[in-house]
C-alpha cells in the first residue's frame, strides 16, 4: 500500500465518498488511489476552482465534506478562489494538496507555492503529512475539527513523491461519527429564557448556522411556543420556512440587503432579538438601532460573539443543543396562558406579508421587455415543486432577484451564496448539489459575466451526466443605451458577447434563449422537463438591468 492509497483508505473510513479535482504529475498517486477506491465517485472538472465549488455546493446539501485533489503550484493555487468562498460560507471540504516534492522550499523552484502561507489564513486548519507515521494523528484531527464548532475548508500537503512511497499494510480505525456538540451555561440559558417570555416585541433572527448545525426543527419549536416572528439572513434563507404564518422573510441588522419591509420594520421595533448562527456581514447590514434593546445571542464561535455590538446574554455552543435547551426551560417557566398561539400577532405578519407581495406584484409579473428577472423567479416559482427542488445563485443580481421572492420550505432547499462571493461559483456548486442530492430539481440562476468565468464546466456536466438547469440572465445593454460618461470601462464590460446557446449545445448540454416575456414560462418548463429527462440544460433569458435591492435601496 502506499500513502495515498493509506489515506483514501482512511477518508472513506471517516464516510467520504466523493473526490473533485483534476489531474497532474504531483497528484497522479492520490488521483489513482482516489480513482481505484470502490467507495469513491470522482467528479473531474475542467479548472481546479470548480472542483472546489463542487465540493462547496456538495458539502452544503450532504452536509459532510468532499475531497479536493489537484496537480502542485498553479493547479493548487488555482484553488484559492473557491476555498475563499467556502471559508467565507462556512462549508466543510478537504483539499489535498500536493507539493511537488518533499524538497523545496523557497527556491523558486518547478510549481514551488507556499500552500501553508496562502492557506492558513482562510482555513479551518493548513496542515502538512511529511511522514507517513502522521497519517492518523492528522486524519483524526481533520476530522475532529470537521465534526466540531464552524466549518471551513481543511488543506493537508502531501509532497508528490511521499503520496507514492510504499509503507505496507495501514489500517485506520474511524472516529465516532457523532458531532462534538456542547450547549450553553444553564444560568445564562434561564435568563435568556425569562428574557425571551417578558419581551413585548420579540424577534428570532436567524443564520446560516442553523442550517449548519440542523436546528430548523427546534428553531420551529421555540417561535410556535413563543409566537415570535422569526426573520432570517440570506445565507440563513430556508432555515425557517418561507411560507409559515410566523416567517417574515429575509431580515436586517436593522436594516439587510434584500430584506423584506416588514422585517425590517420589526427588526428595528424589537425590545429582544434571539440571534442563531449569524455572523453579522457588514456588507449586509446597516444602521445603527434608533431604539435600545437587549440581545441574546447563539454562535458556535467565539470569533462570531459581541460582534456587532455586545450581547447581553451569549449563549457559546452549538445552535441545536442551545434551541433545545431553550425549548425545554421555556416550557418549564411559561405561564398557561401563553401556550396558546398569539392570534394577533399571527394576523399581523399575514397582513404585512400580503403588503409586500401586493408591492412586488407589478415586477413579478411585469410585461417589460427585455424580460424582467423579477418575472424569471415569479415563472419558475409557479412551475417548480419547491419540497423538490434546490435553488441556488451567483454573485451579481440573480442575487437579490431570486432570493427575495422565492419562496423556500424546506431547509437547504435554498442555498444562498456570497459573504466572498466569487462569480462562477454555481457552475460547479450546482453539480456538487446534484450529486448530494440526485432526485432534486437543482437550479441555479446565473448573470452572463459571472457564467464567463467558468462556463467550461458545462462539459463536466455533461460528461457525468449531471442533469442541472442553469438559467442564465443575459442583462448586456446594446453599446448605444449606455451611459459612457457616467463610468469610463463600463463600454468594456457592456461589450462582452458570445453566443451562449451555441457553445452549451457544443460542449453536450440541451441549450435554449428567449427574449420574449409572453415565452418565459414555456421556456422554463421546457428546460425543466429536459433536465427531469436527464439533459445537463441551458436556458439563457434575456433581460434587463434592474436594481436588485427593493426595499434597501427605497430606505437608503
Ligand atoms: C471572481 C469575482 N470577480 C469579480 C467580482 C465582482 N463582481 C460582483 S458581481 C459582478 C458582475 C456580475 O455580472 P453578471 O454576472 O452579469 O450579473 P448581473 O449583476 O449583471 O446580473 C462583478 C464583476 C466577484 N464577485 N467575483
Ligand atoms: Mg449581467
Amino acid at each position: 500500500m502506499n500513502l495515498a492509497q493509506a489515506l483514501i483508505h482512511a477518508f472513506t473510513q471517516e464516510g467520504i465518498t466523493l473526490g473533485c479535482g483534476m489531474g497532474g504529475n504531483s497528484t497522479r498517486a492520490m488521483a489513482d488511489a482516489a480513482y481505484s477506491h470502490p467507495d469513491m465517485r470522482i467528479l473531474y472538472t475542467r479548472n481546479e476552482r470548480s472542483a472546489v465549488d463542487a465540493a462547496d455546493g456538495y458539502g452544503r446539501i450532504a452536509g459532510k465534506p468532499a475531497l479536493i485533489f489537484t496537480d502542485a503550484g498553479p493547479a493548487a493555487a488555482n484553488c484559492l478562489c473557491g476555498i475563499v468562498n467556502a471559508h467565507g460560507d462556512s462549508t466543510p471540504m478537504i483539499f489535498i494538496a500536493p507539493s511537488h516534492n518533499s524538497l523545496t522550499n523557497q527556491h523558486r523552484a518547478y510549481k514551488e507555492m507556499p500552500l501553508q502561507a496562502v492557506y492558513s489564513p482562510v482555513t479551518k486548519w493548513t496542515g502538512r503529512i511529511y511522514d507517513e507515521r502522521e497519517l492518523g494523528q492528522v486524519v483524526r484531527k481533520i476530522f475532529t475539527l470537521l465534526r466540531s464548532g464552524r466549518p471551513s475548508p481543511i488543506v493537508v500537503e502531501v509532497p508528490g513523491d511521499l503520496a507514492g512511497k510504499e509503507i505496507g499494510d495501514y489500517k485506520y480505525e474511524p472516529l465516532a461519527p457523532q458531532k462534538l456538540r456542547s450547549g450553553a451555561d444553564p444560568a445564562s440559558l434561564e435568563s435568556a429564557a425569562r428574557m425571551l417570555i417578558e419581551a413585548k416585541r420579540p424577534l428570532l433572527y436567524a443564520g446560516h448556522g442553523v442550517l449548519i448545525a440542523d436546528a430548523s426543527a427546534e428553531l420551529l419549536e421555540l417561535a410556535e411556543l413563543l409566537t415570535v416572528p422569526v426573520a432570517v439572513t440570506l445565507a440563513g434563507k430556508s432555515c425557517f420556512p418561507d411560507d409559515h404564518p410566523l416567517c417574515v422573510g429575509i431580515g436586517g441588522w436593522p436594516r439587510g440587503l434584500y430584506a423584506t419591509p416588514h422585517a425590517t420594520r420589526r427588526t428595528k421595533d424589537a425590545d429582544v432579538i434571539l440571534t442563531i448562527g449569524c455572523s453579522f456581514q457588514l456588507e449586509a447590514s446597516y444602521d445603527e438601532f434608533a431604539v435600545p434593546f437587549k440581545m441574546i445571542q447563539i454562535d458556535v464561535d467565539a470569533n462570531e460573539m459581541n460582534k456587532k455590538r455586545p450581547a447581553d446574554i451569549p449563549l457559546l455552543g452549538d445552535a441545536k443543543v442551545i434551541l433545545q435547551q431553550l425549548v425545554e426551560t421555556v416550557k418549564a417557566m411559561l405561564p398557561k396562558s401563553r401556550l396558546a398561539p398569539q392570534q394577533d400577532v399571527l394576523d399581523a405578519i399575514a397582513g404585512e406579508q400580503k403588503a409586500w407581495m401586493e408591492q412586488s406584484m407589478p415586477l413579478l409579473t411585469s410585461q417589460d421587455n427585455p424580460i424582467n428577472p423579477f418575472r424569471v423567479t415569479w415563472e419558475f416559482s409557479k412551475l417548480v415543486d419547491p419540497r423538490r427542488t434546490i435553488v441556488t445563485h451567483d454573485s451579481g443580481s440573480s442575487r437579490g432577484t431570486l432570493s427575495q421572492h422565492y419562496m423556500a420550505p424546506t431547509p437547504r432547499s435554498f442555498v444562498a451564496f456570497g459573504v466572498q462571493s466569487g462569480m462562477g461559483w454555481t457552475l460547479g456548486a450546482a453539480m456538487g448539489m446534484k450529486l448530494a442530492a440526485p432526485d432534486k430539481l437543482v437550479t441555479a440562476f446565473v448573470g452572463d459575466e459571472a457564467f464567463g468565468e467558468t462556463a467550461m464546466e458545462l462539459e463536466t456536466a455533461a460528461r457525468n451526466k449531471l442533469p442541472v438547469l442553469w438559467v442564465l440572465l443575459n442583462n448586456r445593454l446594446p453599446r448605444e443605451q449606455l451611459d459612457l460618461k457616467k463610468q469610463p470601462g463600463y463600454a468594456d464590460r457592456h461589450a462582452l458577447t458570445g453566443d451562449y446557446v451555441a457553445m452549451a449545445k457544443a460542449l453536450g448540454c440541451e441549450a435554449s434563449r428567449v427574449e420574449d416575456p409572453a415565452q418565459l414560462s414555456a421556456a422554463l418548463k421546457r428546460s425543466i422537463d429536459a433536465v427531469n429527462g436527464g439533459a445537463p440544460t441551458l436556458l439563457e433569458v434575456k433581460t434587463r438591468r434592474v436594481e436588485a435591492q427593493l426595499w434597501g435601496k427605497i430606505q437608503r
